[in-house]
């Protein structure tokens, strides 16, 4: 089909909102991009970080969003974001222009062979895509392509897809042995509120992901960080209810087969490699279509063990301030004045989850957990959280290092004031919790970690941003007077009181 024929296809899908990258073989898609009456239109010099982008758009608006780039390497840079934006299923588009198709293998300047590139991550034809996952249109074009003005076709109105409540509800009813457990992995904001009251009328014990949104919310039934007793005192059932878990229980599960599992997904995802049951659709509609729902068997009683360690954490985060966790519970009562946080890969995600503060709800928080990169983790929370007032992110000194361009949208969202928090360890410290890496040799330790002895001072100076660096909880009084501008919050632990921390949380 041909490239203007296939644009204005895009249109009638509803794709109106747009990341531009420059080129001078995509100049006839820019130039058509430009003449979309109301498309929301972003620019980037650098492929990767505008695919994140695109992506953070995706998932806030549930529309598909298109990055147009230029033909060669420049469409190579969007797979990481291709293949966070597959396993999370959202509609990213990748429009890419290529060089006409008897340029082919010949090695000429930038030809690559671009067709299907993405495969098996992407449809790469309309026909085929029904809005769910990633989708690559690879435009061939002349040198002087004119592509007309954009034309929007009959609206496409999709299939709704049917899904099956009967399996679940049968797995519900069926007897309990040692008890039923809720893992509430990452929700999408509309399924949120059914999956609380689900949660609620059932009140079993629950273990809520920051990313769910119902973390504060469901505390009563909450196990609190109980991922270790849950390994230690396996229920018999697990139901999971959005993204894959992120604690350390949905790993073990893996060989604790003796647990039936049933996962409830947007994804499709099972997250395991062993057997397990699924039902595949947005949890709002699929726990509406269940109706009312009494489980029968015991109630595991974990709960009061889990408050024991909830007890025994909190003497912990006193007892050691100015560790990564001390630190991360501090600016969890500050960060319940943003509107939104978005949680890097790595120990912050797990370090939230675990010693965040639970009075105070924080209902919109994100991550990435399709493949659990650490790259474009700026770029995609700025995609996010363009429409937001006070947006904050919480990543890991290497994960900013991937991600330094992403500051090139501030100017393209609606409102500055974003807080970037850095948790500077000097490099991957979530190695360290690998209990290998101790009997490991020192070079490979170094290997893992890599460590860079290096400050963002002069990469927020470079982007215009505020800046400031912070070593202990007394010094985080500073965030109350925070400017409207993006400031870099760059959080230095201290290594000594994180190593007592950890080691004395596992002393029994
Ligand atoms: C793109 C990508 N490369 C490598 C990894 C493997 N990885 C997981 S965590 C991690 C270290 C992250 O370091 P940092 O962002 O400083 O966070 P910390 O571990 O210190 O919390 C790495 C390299 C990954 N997840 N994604």
């Amino acid at each position: 089909m041909e490239a203007a024929k296939q644009l204005d296809e895009l249109l009638s899908r509803g794709v109106r909102q747009f990341v531009v990258c420059g080129g001078a073989r995509n100049a006839p898609i820019l130039t058509w991009v430009a003449q979309i009456e109301g498309a929301e239109v972003y620019h980037h010099f650098e492929e990767r970080s505008a695919g994140f982008f695109a992506l953070g758009r995706t998932m806030v608006t549930g529309e598909p969003c298109a990055v147009v780039v230029t033909s060669g390497t420049a469409v190579a840079e969007l797979l990481p974001a291709v293949i966070e934006a597959y396993y999370q299923r959202r509609p990213l588009v990748v429009l890419s222009a290529d060089r006409p198709e008897r340029f082919r293998g010949t090695g000429a300047p930038q030809a690559i062979e671009q067709e299907e590139l993405f495969a098996p991550y992407t449809d790469n034809k309309l026909s085929f895509w029904e809005g769910l996952g990633p989708l690559h249109l690879n435009l061939p074009l002349e040198e002087e392509e004119n592509l007309g003005p954009p034309s929007c076709l009959e609206e496409y109105i999709p299939t709704v897809s049917s899904f099956q409540v009967a399996t679940l509800a049968q797995w519900l009813q069926k007897g309990i042995f040692r008890g039923l457990v809720i893992l509430v992995g990452g929700l999408d904001e509309q399924d949120r509120e059914e999956v609380f009251y689900f949660c609620q009328n059932l009140a079993v014990p629950v273990l809520a992901d920051a990313t769910s949104g119902l973390r504060e919310a469901l505390a009563d039934l909450s196990l609190g960080d109980a991922d270790c007793l849950l390994s230690e005192n396996p229920p018999g059932k697990v139901l999971r209810i959005g993204e894959v878990p992120i604690g350390r229980f949905w790993r073990d599960l893996e060989t604790l087969v003796e647990v039936e599992v049933f996962s409830l997904t947007r994804t499709g995802f099972s997250g395991l490699a062993r057997e397990s049951e699924l039902v595949i659709g947005s949890p709002a509609r699929v726990l509406k279509g269940l109706g009312e729902v009494e489980p029968v068997g015991d109630v595991l009683e974990l709960l009061p063990l889990s408050r024991q360690r909830t007890h025994r954490i909190n003497e912990l985060l006193e007892a050691f301030p100015d560790s990564e966790p001390g630190l991360v519970r501090e600016l969890s009562l500050f960060a319940t004045q943003a509107d939104s946080l978005f949680l890097g890969n790595s120990l912050p995600i797990r370090e939230w989850n675990d010693f965040a503060q639970r009075e105070q709800p924080m209902t919109l928080v994100r991550a990435c957990r399709g493949a659990n990169g650490i790259d474009g983790q700026l770029s995609t929370w700025l995609g996010t959280s363009v429409e937001e007032g006070e947006a904050w992110a919480l990543v890991g000194d290497l994960t900013t290092l991937y991600d330094l361009s992403a500051p090139y949208f501030l100017k393209q969202v609606t409102n500055e004031k974003r807080v970037l928090v850095v948790l500077n360890n000097d490099g991957g410290r979530i190695f360290e919790r690998v209990p290998r890496l101790s009997e490991m040799n020192a070079q490979v330790q170094t290997w893992m970690t890599t460590a860079h002895g290096r400050n963002l001072a002069h990469w927020a100076e470079m982007w215009d941003l505020g800046y400031l660096k912070i070593r202990c909880r007394e010094e985080l009084d500073a965030l109350d007077n925070l400017s409207d501008r993006m400031t870099v919050i760059e959080v230095i632990p201290d290594s000594t009181q994180t190593a007592d921390f950890w080691a004395r949380l596992k002393q029994k």
